[in-house]
């Protein structure tokens, strides 16, 4: 394990070196996929989810019903990279239906309501698409190692149980029904193409308890800072608080007000963990949203922090340690951003009782 994580580490801390020097690298072959998504077309999507963007915590499921959300809480959207076969497969997503009709246009054009099934496949296009970008965006790909840089096979699954999941042998996302449908809900989307992500960096990633819980909180994380990203590239309203995760899938579980399934700022420490990956990632999500705050206070930017949070993930063993882990991107952001950046995120991990040698 030492043997590939030292070497690694090194070259992976010089390429961040280089990137941030403006040292531009050849970007490797499987960056991009000529011939295979190079159509555009516009799809009906949510704006991340009807509850963030509308502010109205009082909106429900009501068996999928199309009057249960307002028209205003569509946005219409290019769809990207797609490969021209009036499907919804490109480059970066290949949507596939478990069941029911596969949305299909010659046109590229794919307008649906929520209660047709086909607007939740449009979802699942947009939304990984859109995560992949995001990512483009921030380097990986071109002047950083490419993540997950394939066209990742997405299944809806029309009659299943609410049990979204990555599953990495297989290596698809499937998104699953159950209260609002799950790909309804952009937060669900990303959070599964997280572990993916994950799965794409380190091999078998998430094999111990605390490997488990940083895959459940980076899919939280990611699935808030994607969606946050959109909102400003697209001009959406944000009425809910930010670090609320799964606004609108939350309201067929939650009674509380904001509906949120998990939040990215709790106050939760290492010593509440209940062994449970979801409850126990809120400890590592609470620290990334903290160091969040804190590059915005020393000047950076939360792309800088994104950046530099995606990259160190190369750097996890397989059955890492919150402490393990936490000292590789502390150690990545010394690389990418200083000594005071790496201050941020040791006590940021620290503020949760997550501490390492030297901290
Ligand atoms: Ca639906
Ligand atoms: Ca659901
Ligand atoms: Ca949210
Ligand atoms: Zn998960």
């Amino acid at each position: 394990m030492n043997n590939r994580r030292t070497p690694q580490r090194i070259v992976l801390v010089g390429i961040a070196a280089a990137a941030l020097a403006g040292v531009v690298l050849a970007a490797p072959a499987t960056a991009t996929k000529p011939g295979s998504g190079t159509s555009s077309g516009t799809g009906s999507v949510f704006m991340v989810n009807p509850v963030q963007s509308s502010g109205d915590q009082t909106l429900t499921d009501q068996k999928d019903s199309a009057a249960a959300v307002p028209a205003a809480a569509y946005a219409t959207v290019p769809l990207r990279n797609l490969d021209g076969s009036g499907y919804l497969r490109g480059a970066w997503v290949n949507v596939r239906s478990a069941t029911g009709a596969a949305a299909y246009s010659p046109t590229n054009t794919f307008s649906y309501l929520r209660d047709d099934d086909r607007f939740e496949q449009v979802m699942a296009y947009f939304w990984v698409n859109q995560a992949q970008e995001y990512l483009q965006s921030l380097g990986f790909g071109s002047s950083l190692p490419p993540v997950n840089a394939e066209s990742q096979d997405v299944r809806i699954d029309q009659y299943g149980q609410d049990n979204s999941y990555s599953w990495d042998k297989h290596d698809y996302i499937r998104l699953g029904k159950g209260g609002v449908d799950d790909a309804e809900d952009a937060e669900v989307i990303v959070h599964e193409y997280g572990h993916a992500v994950h799965d794409a960096q380190v091999a078998g990633f998430g094999s111990s308890l605390d490997a488990g819980s940083i895959g459940e909180a980076f899919g939280d994380y990611l699935a808030v800072t994607v969606g946050l990203d959109a909102a400003g590239q697209y001009g959406w309203p944000v009425d809910a608080p930010a670090p609320c995760v799964m606004d609108w899938d939350a309201t067929s579980y939650t009674s509380t007000v904001p509906h949120c399934l998990r939040r990215l700022d709790t106050s939760l420490v290492l010593e509440d963990r209940r062994n449970e990956v979801h409850y126990d990632g809120m400890i590592w999500s609470a620290a990334l949203w903290d160091v969040r705050q804190r590059w915005t206070a020393l000047g950076l930017t939360s792309r800088d922090w994104d950046r530099t949070l995606v990259l160190s993930q190369f750097d996890y063993a397989p059955d890492t340690t919150f402490s393990a882990a936490a000292e590789a991107t502390y150690r990545t952001a010394l690389a990418t951003h200083g000594p005071q950046a790496a201050a941020a995120v040791r006590e940021a991990f620290a503020a949760r009782h997550i501490t390492f040698q030297g901290s």
